[in-house]
């Protein structure tokens, strides 16, 4: 069951060896991806710590409460980020701002921490990095936080955060995600990765360059060659225009069917579904008609879906996709619902029950369905979470463990699913969603769907899971 990365790791092991490093240094520090290099970019003025609670003479004033600019270091001979913060910074209630950009739309699943090189100048900065997680999650996560004080010979240091252990989140947007036992669903970031100043911090600081590291704790998604997927059940294939009826759009917001169709926000609009010639026509069997879904990235609030009939027998679903995003990214994230029920009330979920009313039936802005849990609480379900990235523009085998999937919510009989983040079973699946999600909101995605299965894949739950659920919290200390 190799995975992408891991196929570097032999050659890493040899040269190791062979160059008589013990071996205790196999599985170490790794750095995923210098998220942040001061050198490249341009010298000059950053904009200054804002935020929109401020009166408008607090934001008028706000190149006063704090000064960021790229400059060189004439002492390390390095161009870095300096960030300087008066005492005078209008803090209020709050407990830290946003300072910084400092990574990537999201986090690769084998990011296992943040390092930085900080060397401060004058005062102490109580540093934390994090970021908002998906729509319907969990409001911001941020890490630990680590204070930094002037050092008597002016020495860098590096600080680094963890991306598992000590972290915290708020409730800001949270509805049903407020009572969820975990702390992130897969994988937590939506927007870019920020460094946060606490309350305390005045003085002067540089910044020099942001690492993201992998330690062997979150691994790479798991890949599976061909001829270890075992097909269980077909899904669709859509070779007959009869498989398109089993997909849908879904909504997960409230919404008021008093009113004429309406889209909640201007693009929360429902993906375009289409049964389309171009498949893989590369001769294998199933390959001349796909399902073509396309939908702009926003909020993960609008969703397409396939309605699935589970089985026990099955430990993941596969699909044979492409997906297409504008922009030049090698890679296109996707996030992935499974929606799940009891296994002897799967077949009886009450799809009709969430249609919109005859009068909205038919207007581009309605949904197949409307799944909000002010609409479905009477509901016994479940639905989960995962998120994969795809290869932009190219055909791939898509595996989706059903063990690397977390419940994000639950209710009635599935209450407890939620409650006790308990595995997705493949006999409680009722059907698989997805979304292109808030990174991907600059441009359209469209993927080609050639056909989803039940199937099943060797290795057992934990070899399937991609990231570590810790610390499973409880949600006592919600404001
Ligand atoms: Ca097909």
């Amino acid at each position: 069951m190799p995975t992408r990365r891991e196929f570097g790791f032999p050659a890493v092991v040899a040269a190791l060896l062979i160059a008589g490093t013990p071996a205790a240094a196999v599985g170490d520090d790794r750095v995923l991806k210098v998220t942040r290099d001061f050198n490249a970019e341009q010298l000059g003025p950053l904009a200054p710590i804002s935020h929109h609670t401020w009166t408008d003479d607090q934001k008028h004033a706000a190149g006063e409460y704090s000064q960021l600019e790229i400059v060189d270091d004439s002492a390390s001979r390095s161009r870095c980020g300096r960030i300087k913060i008066s005492d005078r910074l209008p803090w209020g209630a709050r407990t830290e701002y946003r300072v910084l950009t400092i990574g990537p739309d999201y986090l690769p699943p084998e990011a296992d921490a943040v390092r930085m090189r900080v060397r401060v100048v004058s005062g102490k900065f109580e540093l934390r990095v994090g970021s908002p997680t998906v729509y319907f999650g969990h409001s911001d996560i941020l890490s630990e936080s680590r204070e930094v004080t002037a050092s008597a010979d002016g020495a860098w240091q590096t600080i680094e955060f963890s991306l598992h252990d000590g972290l915290t989140r708020n409730f800001r947007r949270a509805r049903f995600g407020r009572e969820s036992p975990v702390i992130y669903y897969t994988r937590w970031i939506q927007e870019p990765l920020y460094l946060f100043a606490g309350r305390s911090s005045a003085g002067e600081m540089l910044i020099d360059q942001v690492e993201l590291i992998a330690r062997g704790t979150g691994r790479d998604y798991p890949e599976f060659p061909g001829d270890e997927i075992k097909q269980v059940a077909p899904i669709a294939d859509f070779e007959n225009a009869a498989d398109l009826e089993r997909t849908f759009t879904f909504f997960q917001e409230p919404i008021d069917f008093h009113r004429e169709p309406y889209l909640v926000r201007p693009d929360w609009r429902p993906p375009q579904l289409q049964r389309a010639s171009d498949g893989r026509g590369d001769g294998i069997k199933g390959g001349k008609y796909s399902l073509r879904f396309e939908q702009q990235g926003t909020e993960e609030t609008c969703f397409a879906g396939i309605r699935v009939d589970g089985t026990a027998a099955a430990n993941a679903v596969a699909l044979v996709v492409r997906a297409d995003h504008a922009g030049g990214a090698s890679e296109v994230v996707v996030d992935f619902l499974a929606y799940a029920a009891p296994a002897k009330k799967s077949a009886s979920f009450p799809w009709a029950s969430f249609e919109p009313p005859g009068s909205w039936q038919g207007s581009p802005m309605a949904f197949t369905y409307y799944l909000s849990e002010d609409r479905t609480h009477e509901t016994d379900y479940a639905f989960y979470h995962t998120r994969r990235t795809l290869p932009n523009g190219r055909w791939t085998t898509l595996v989706l463990p059903l063990a690397d999937f977390i419940c994000a919510y639950g209710r009635g009989e599935a209450a407890a699913l939620f409650r006790e983040q308990r595995p997705l079973a493949g006999d409680a699946l009722l059907a698989l969603g997805w979304t292109a999600p808030f990174g991907a909101r600059r441009n359209k995605t469209v993927l080609l769907i050639d056909g989803i299965s039940l199937v099943r894949v060797p290795g057992d739950a934990e070899q399937h899971r991609s990231f570590p659920q810790k610390p499973v919290v409880t949600p006592a200390s919600r404001p």
